[in-house]
């Protein structure tokens, strides 16, 4: 019997065939880090105590989620970009129906994480909660075809999420996420801010070696998923912080010169011996570049909030009126 063909997905195949069987920098786009298995690795980086992102998140929610509503009177929904487990969103989605029915869109591309987020905040007394599962603006839509006639939208795109992006496609995503919206509605923007540049390395290189195996996972999922034969003992994970850049960059540094082939797209990957593949950008801010992004895509800020321990922004930013 012939050996089963690998089952292909057409997009990472696309994206191995132009950016990693080439010469110059090899990279592959930082969605593909996201398997089940670079999914539960993610959690448990949002766990390492070198990793203060996630909590600080979660603590300036908790801490402002009052101030949050109270800064946004009248009905809301409230979708939420990239649901995760939802934990952080319960105390906003708390002080929302504490007012009155809140509509919530979690919108992943994930059925396990809307699932798994679903089972959080469902049982919140007020919130009617619809799962979507589609990409973050063609979700949005949904969302906002969806809520109740006279509920403005509160867009939260929280965890930094942001900051995967290079600055051009920020603003142009802020852009297109602001023509989706209408003056009244919101968004509240987490984005990590510039620190000490010890504390930042040790948030993507942690001696337990979680975030290394996030990132070597993404040779195994080539592996797996077009029948690569990739040696992950043969790549090591290394973070580095561009500061012309402001950005911390995770590489898979190949130890020794190698060819990789790749079954299903019949191609060979040639390394030299320290080459690298560039596999996640993480951009660090300062406050007001926040500000800045924002205004540059349409919003205008209302409040910004840092945390006391971990420097880390929560913007509320709303929709300015388009000039006549
Ligand atoms: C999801 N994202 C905001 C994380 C970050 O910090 O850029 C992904 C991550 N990569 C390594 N550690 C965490």
């Amino acid at each position: 019997m012939p050996a089963l063909a690998p089952a292909v997905d057409s997009e990472l195949a696309a994206d191995v065939l132009a950016d990693l069987v080439r010469s110059g920098q090899k990279e592959l786009p930082s969605r593909w880090l996201y398997d089940q298995l670079g999914s539960a690795l993610f959690d448990a980086i949002t766990l390492l105590p070198e990793y203060g992102l996630t909590r600080a998140d979660a603590r300036l929610l908790k801490a402002n989620a009052e101030a949050i509503a109270a800064a946004l009177p009248g009905p809301f929904a409230i979708a939420e970009l990239g649901s995760g487990s939802g934990i952080k969103t319960k105390w906003i989605l708390e002080a929302f129906a504490r007012r009155g029915p809140t509509n919530y869109f979690p919108i992943d591309v994930s059925g396990t994480a809307l699932e798994s987020c679903s089972l959080t905040l469902r049982s919140i007394p007020g919130v009617r909660l619809t799962e979507v599962h589609a990409t973050y603006l063609d979700g949005l839509a949904q969302a906002l075809e969806q809520r109740s006639a006279g509920q403005r939208m509160l867009v939260l795109f929280l965890g930094s999420t942001i900051g995967n992006f290079d600055f051009p496609a920020a603003r142009g995503f802020l852009s297109q996420l602001r023509a989706l919206l209408s003056p009244g509605d919101a968004l509240l923007l987490g984005a990590d801010l510039v620190k000490p540049l010890s504390q930042m390395l040790e948030g993507y290189d942690d001696p337990t070696g979680v975030t290394a195996a996030f990132n070597l996972n993404v040779l195994a999922r080539i592996n797996r998923e077009l029948g690569a034969d990739f040696d992950l003992r043969q790549f090591q994970h290394q973070a580095c912080f561009d500061s012309d850049e402001s950005r911390i960059e995770m590489h898979l540094r190949a130890r020794s010169a190698q060819i990789v082939n790749v079954a299903a797209i019949d191609r060979q990957i040639r390394f030299e011996a320290g080459e690298s593949i560039w596999t996640e950008s993480s951009y660090k801010f300062r406050r007001t570049e926040i500000l800045d992004l924002a205004q540059a895509a349409g919003f205008e800020t209302r409040a910004q909030w840092v945390d006391d321990e971990w420097p880390f922004a929560e913007t509320l930013l709303t929709v300015r009126e388009r000039a006549k």
